[in-house]
């Protein structure tokens, strides 16, 4: 696959890279994106609906059945070549690569990157909803979804265990936010990967970069609420994408 000239040059150059990921970062996985129609028991439902503390107050049986089966998902999942090919190019070290994902998944973790940032938080990530201590994982994955599944309960206060997810409506970990801001502010190239950008504060990020004159380049085949301010797009599969990339980087340095 050709590399757009713009992309290869901006990526051969750039010594300091942030690569923000979404959900389509994940979809050659196997892993259906937020925008992807939900299948199944969840069909009728809109996740960003199911991915609220008020879901949560309301049903927390069903909340944490949609979750529990997401987490055997992930498990059963597999690191895609795009995955690879970041882990790898950070690797190389021609230039540094911080990661910052909307993922709750750990692929960027199994295909060997050092994440910067979960800003939406972790599925694996347990604790407790009424005193925030961390929980135990959950023991076996379920072989089928489930409509209703009781969440499991802390051993610290008696109170319902939930996923380490950031719901919509509530705050992202600062800590994690303030890393991406300035993993952004240090970059000297911002990759867009796999993210549609609606959401907020991480779609944010590359308005930033672009504010501050860094170069934005969006990685997703379709067009997307951060096209406007991406300095070159490239409208193929992050999969296939980052692999040639990487080829061209090497072809380059060789
Ligand atoms: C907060 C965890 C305040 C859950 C998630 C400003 C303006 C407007 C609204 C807001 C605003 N500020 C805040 C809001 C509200 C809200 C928000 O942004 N709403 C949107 C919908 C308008 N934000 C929040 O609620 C945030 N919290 O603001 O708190 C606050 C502050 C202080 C104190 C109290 C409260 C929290 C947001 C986080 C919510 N949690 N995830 C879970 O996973 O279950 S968000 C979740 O949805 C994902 O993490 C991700 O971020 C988002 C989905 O977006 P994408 O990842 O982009 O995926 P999507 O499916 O949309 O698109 C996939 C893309 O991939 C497509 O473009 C497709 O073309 C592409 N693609 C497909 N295949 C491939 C591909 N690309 C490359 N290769 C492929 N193969
Ligand atoms: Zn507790």
């Amino acid at each position: 696959m050709r590399v757009p000239e713009e992309v290869l040059e901006l990526a051969r150059t750039a010594k300091g890279v942030t690569v923000l990921t979404g959900a389509g970062m994940s979809a050659e996985s196997g892993l259906a994106t937020f925008r992807d129609a939900q299948t199944g028991l969840w069909a009728q439902q809109d996740p960003s609906e199911l991915a609220t503390p008020e879901a949560w107050e309301a049903d927390p049986a069903r909340v944490w059945a949609w979750y529990r089966w997401r987490m055997t998902l992930m498990t059963r999942a597999q690191p895609n070549a795009g995955h690879r090919a970041l882990a790898e190019w950070s690797e190389a070290g021609d230039a540094h690569l911080w990661v910052v994902t909307q993922n709750v998944d750990d692929l960027h973790e199994r295909a060997g990157s050092d994440v910067l940032a979960h800003l939406h938080g972790s599925i694996f990530a347990l604790r407790c909803s009424r005193c925030g201590q961390d929980a135990d994982a959950v023991g076996e994955p379920l072989t089928e979804p489930v409509e209703r599944l009781d969440p499991p309960v802390c051993v610290h206060c008696g109170g319902l265990v939930r996923p380490g997810i950031v719901w919509f409506g509530e705050a992202l970990p600062q800590d994690a936010l303030e890393r991406a801001e300035a993993a952004t502010l240090s970059a000297d190239l911002v990759l867009v990967i796999g993210t549609s950008g609606i959401v907020y504060p991480a779609a944010g990020l590359p308005i930033m970069a672009h504010h501050r004159g860094v170069p934005v380049v969006e990685i997703n085949p379709e067009e997307t609420d951060l096209s406007d301010i991406a300095t070159a797009t490239w409208r193929v599969p992050a999969g296939e994408a980052l692999p040639a990339l990487l080829t061209a980087l090497r072809e380059n340095t060789a």
